[in-house]
């Protein structure tokens, strides 16, 4: 094949681009503007290796415009909730995405939200800048102790498996929640213990996080009675996907003192921030940064240009995304 034209949808790392652009033939997003179905319609029927970034929408109308010289979406990114894989496959097109780099940095920033939450950080912070703060006090700003709480994980893949890592040498117990065990060597060297029933698990733990993908199965598995669980001194922190979550129920839990904080990263209407989360002083809010840094970009970057230079080569890319089968997964991550 000759040189292929791969297209961006979005402005990568300069260092990524300026090797992509060595490699093959390049269409860059220079100023960054995300692409609308025309615009990604278009793309997709002139491009041989199509990079979209989790705001892209790739579904089945936007893959139908494919031509039969596109043979891989390389998503930057880990989570393809965003592609109807499905849909890709069945037209012969190869979807990949870049798992493991992006797994200890998304744990950094969901270590940060535990520990966060309970000892009221960033809203100690904002109370400060108001002009809050009038010395010492033996009774303001109190929080909760970290050390003994127990952390209930939602998906043990990766990014679970490297929050349990963290949450332990924290002080935190561990419990998870997946659709399968994990092997037991791996649970014992987290010191995890294994829930089957999600509810029994919420209404047992201290913390939650979310660490699942976004499927059918997981969409609302948060839901109002399974917050209700949770009770008012519990926390939640979600850096998987915002639709893992009902975002209404979890104001309405945040305002009715049901519990008593939580952590979000992602949103169910990404980047709209459902009415009420900005008014909560306890609750934190990310603009989805749990791959945002220089380090995981660059290899995000590398694991996009090894998936289309193996699919260039005749070979099966590394990291292959495989459409769901029949069941979806219950909750493990795509990290
Ligand atoms: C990425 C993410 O930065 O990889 C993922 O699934 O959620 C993010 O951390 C984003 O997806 C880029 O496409």
């Amino acid at each position: 094949m000759s040189i292929p034209l791969v297209i961006m949808t979005r402005k990568l790392p300069a260092e990524v681009e300026t090797r992509l652009d060595a490699l093959f033939t390049c269409e860059f997003n220079r100023d960054d503007t995300p692409m609308s179905a025309q615009q990604l319609g278009e793309a997709i029927s002139r491009a041989d290796v199509l990079v979209p970034t989790v705001t892209d929408k790739i579904d089945a109308a936007i893959i139908a415009k494919a031509s039969s010289r596109l043979k891989v979406i390389a998503n930057f990114g880990a989570g393809t909730d965003h592609i109807d894989v499905l849909a890709a496959h069945q037209k012969g097109i190869l979807v990949t995405n870049t798992p493991g780099v992006l797994t200890e940095d998304t744990a950094d920033l969901t270590m940060a939200m535990i520990l966060a939450l309970p000892r009221r950080l960033v809203e100690a912070d904002r109370r400060l800048r108001d002009g809050g703060f009038a010395g010492w006090s033996p009774t303001w700003m109190t929080g909760r102790r970290v050390r003994g709480m127990k952390l209930g994980i939602v998906g043990m893949g990766r990014i679970g498996q490297a929050v349990a890592r963290r949450a332990s040498a924290f002080g935190l117990s561990v419990h998870y929640h997946n659709r399968t065990e994990v092997p037991r060597s791996i649970a014992q060297g987290l010191k995890a213990t294994y829930w089957n029933d999600l509810d029994a698990m919420l209404s047992a733990v201290d913390i939650v996080s979310l660490n699942c993908p976004s499927t059918p199965a997981t969409r609302h598995m948060i839901n109002a009675q399974r917050l209700n669980r949770l009770g008012p001194d519990s926390y939640i922190v979600n850096t998987s996907r915002g639709d893992v979550i009902d975002e209404a129920a979890l104001v309405a839990a945040l305002k009715a003192g049901e519990i008593a904080g939580a952590g979000l990263d992602v949103y169910e209407r990404e980047p709209e921030i459902t009415a009420g989360l900005l008014e909560l002083p306890n609750v934190i809010l990310a603009p989805h940064i749990g791959s945002a840094t220089e380090e995981s970009r660059q290899e995000m970057g590398e694991k996009v240009m090894i998936n289309i230079r193996a699919v260039m080569d005749a070979h099966m890319p590394p990291d292959r995304v495989l459409p769901p089968r029949t069941a979806h997964s219950r909750a493990t991550d795509p990290s």
